[in-house]
């Protein structure tokens, strides 16, 4: 039976990866100069299907048929072609969930990043892809019940390998690096309210001396 009820205080997230994977063509008959693959799938590779009703790509104007549509896993096209441009995914939810669709923007990347005096390998894969969370806030019985269940093994790796990038032990890496970022930039804080102390400790004594001298001529 569809309720439609929401559940108060209950919020869900439920980790995604996007974005794409691109190679250069060594050899071309036409115009294109790339291979790439723009995705949406679960961090850990796993399907995410459970709590999807379709996935749409939006892709640039000049590709046969822009826009294309996924009932099912894997949401991803592959094609070929020759130059970057915006992809928005749009991800709908099923109807019971009463959510509305979201749209994420990716650029496709297909040129490896810039780095002074480093080439990059021929035909070595370019990745542009990003760890990102679906938050369901309140969401109604029917779809709590679809979103929490069993996803097939973790939701994140323990550990990174190969393509899955995204793990807990990248997270505490990064949570440690932002800890120190921070620690550092309290130091960097102090010591420049120090340097304002002294300085204005300076100034008050030279307006004082300026004073002084000012009544004494
Ligand atoms: C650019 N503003 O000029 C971008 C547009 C469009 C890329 C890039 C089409 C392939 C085909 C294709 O690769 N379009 O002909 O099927 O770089």
């Amino acid at each position: 039976m569809k309720s439609g009820k929401r559940m108060k205080g209950v919020v869900i997230s439920k980790p995604i990866m996007y974005g794409n994977i691109a190679t250069e063509l060594l050899s071309r008959k036409t115009d294109h100069t790339h291979k790439w693959t723009v995705f949406l799938r679960g961090p850990n590779g796993q399907d995410i299907s459970y709590f999807i009703h379709k996935v749409e790509f939006k892709l640039h104007e000049t590709f046969v048929n822009n826009n294309r549509a996924f009932k099912g896993p894997p949401y991803e096209v592959t094609e070929t072609g020759w130059g970057e441009f915006e992809i928005i995914t749009k991800i709908y939810f099923p109807p019971a969930s009463g959510e509305k669709p979201i749209s994420l923007y990716h650029m496709l990347k297909l040129y490896p990043p810039d780095a002074p005096g480093q080439s990059w390998p021929k035909g070595k894969p370019v990745n542009n892809f990003f760890y990102d969370e679906l938050i369901f806030s309140e969401p109604t019985e029917e779809f709590f019940e679809m979103l929490t269940k069993d996803a097939g093994g973790p939701e994140i790796p323990l550990k990174a390998s190969g393509n899955q990038v995204f793990s807990l032990e990248a997270e505490v890496a990064e949570c440690k690096r932002l800890e120190t970022a921070a620690v550092q930039v309290t130091g960097k804080h102090d010591e420049y309210k120090d340097r304002v102390r002294t300085a204005e400790a300076e100034l008050a004594i030279l307006r004082r001396d300026i004073a002084a001298l000012e009544s004494a001529s």
